[in-house]
């Protein structure tokens, strides 16, 4: 264990690792591990840009919206010209797709919508700093809030046409929580055909232990369903009929809510009352689709597989869905803090795991399926916060803080013992804790 370091030099570090993985007008969500820019690391990271360079935050969301497809869909990758990460953009081969953009390679699928939180961020930094700052701030939400709303409502079409308030998604990879047990069931009935084009992985390189990452019978599936929507062109109506994946993803519909009201919020300061209106329609589609999802027996919100009709019974951390866009009447906050989760006696830092640590399927040092992810942590403090939870949302970021105090900025830790795990040096946590730290 590293000596602490104080909240000042905890910032250093922090800007440090954000500076270190700039590619100059994209951040790397992590060196080697990540080497391009993925859609919701680089929601947050601006959110952590904001508090060093308003400009520099602007900039990294204006890469982003570039990859941004004709339909509205921001691609969860926007490949870099950095390689050593797999699968890459000739794997995903989406320069066949209709919708896709002709000057920048990126991934087929997409990731939760955090965007908008950054784009408050920005504009709210901005204005705090005044002058010009303020100006590009200003003309940056102005100029780019068409875009951000044709994304927003690409995901309630493309991706909600029954409209149920439920985002499907077609990836685990969409959901950002890619190996969660969430999953698991759906990715049973994906079975790779014999004609899956062989493959060869590079994240086993860069992590301390494989066990740390999914195995290869779970990329088997994953690039299974890679071939099946590339083989339609990424088309929205043909992914829906082919896709071996399909399920109702609870914490995305959640993000989606939040989001559409943080959206609205910045319609109404640019005078687009129409928008406004249709942004706060579809936040409360979505925060009702949210409610309907919660298990009578566990009272946590459920995914639903859309191709065998059955509800997901894990308890993961997407399940407290309904506390973080606020359709939760008191039962899932006193969950959250109880002992099954938060409040478990034998945690490092009362933080909410990826799964929970009374299940015992738990897997405390495997990804998404049992490690403390400081980015969940933020996202929940944001949600408390703006729910006027400012006892929540400050104990969220001292004990997150506590956590991250040897200065290694790890993508994910160990939750009974605090250790940092998977890439050291990711951009997303580096970027939450400047945001912590901020005064
Ligand atoms: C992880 O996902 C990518 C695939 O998208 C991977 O494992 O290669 C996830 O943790 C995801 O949520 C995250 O956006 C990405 C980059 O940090 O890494």
């Amino acid at each position: 264990m590293r000596v602490p370091v104080s909240g000042v030099g905890l910032g250093d570090r922090a800007a440090e690792v954000l500076r270190g993985n700039d590619l100059g007008s994209m951040t790397a969500a992590a060196p080697r591990l990540y080497p391009h820019m993925w859609s919701w690391d680089s929601g947050l990271i601006a959110v952590g840009l904001a508090r060093l360079s308003v400009p520099r935050a602007i900039t990294e969301l204006r890469t982003l919206l570039r990859a941004q497809w004709s339909t509205g869909m921001i691609p969860h990758i926007v490949f870099s010209a950095g390689d050593g990460y797999f699968p890459g953009p000739e794997r995903w081969g989406t320069e066949s797709a209709a919708a896709a953009p002709r000057t920048v390679r990126t991934s087929g699928i997409c990731q939760p919508p955090v965007h908008a939180l950054a784009v408050r961020r920005i504009l709210d930094a901005g204005r705090a700093a005044g002058g010009e700052i303020r100006d590009q701030a200003e003309a940056f939400v102005r100029e780019t809030f068409g875009s951000w709303l044709a994304w927003h409502r690409w995901l309630a079409g493309a991706r909600d046409p029954d409209r149920r308030g439920l985002v499907e998604i077609y990836h685990g990879w969409e959901s950002g929580m890619d190996n969660s047990p969430r999953w698991d069931r759906p990715y049973a009935a994906v079975v790779p055909g014999d004609d899956l084009p062989g493959f060869v992985r590079t994240d086993l390189h860069h992590v301390g232990d494989v066990h740390e990452r999914p195995t290869d019978d779970e990329y088997g599936r994953y690039l299974w369903i890679v071939e099946q929507l590339r083989r339609v062109r990424y088309d929205d109506a043909a992914a829906r009929d082919v896709v071996g994946f399909r399920v109702a993803d609870v914490f995305m519909s959640a993000i989606l809510a939040v989001a559409s009201d943080e959206l609205a919020g910045l319609g109404d300061e640019l005078g687009r009352v129409d928008d406004a209106a249709e942004l706060r329609e579809l936040a409360a589609r979505f925060r009702a689709g949210v409610a309907s999802t919660v298990s009578p027996t566990t009272g946590l919100g459920r995914d639903l597989d859309r191709r065998s009709g059955r509800w997901i019974e894990t308890e993961t951390v997407a399940g407290f869905a309904p506390l973080f866009c606020g359709v939760d009447d008191g039962t899932q906050r006193a969950l959250f803090w109880g002992e099954r989760w938060c409040g478990h006696p034998a945690l490092a830092h009362p933080l909410p795991p990826s799964v929970s640590p009374a299940d015992p399927g738990m897997r405390p040092r495997t990804y998404w399926r049992g490690p403390v992810w400081p980015i969940v942590s933020w996202l929940f403090g944001w949600a408390l916060e703006r729910q006027g939870d400012d006892d929540g949302a400050r104990r969220l970021r001292e004990a997150s803080l506590r956590q991250l105090a040897d200065g290694d900025f790890g993508e994910y830790y160990e939750p009974f013992t605090g250790e940092p795990l998977g890439s050291l040096q990711q951009s997303w946590t580096a970027a939450v804790t400047l945001d912590w730290l901020a005064p």
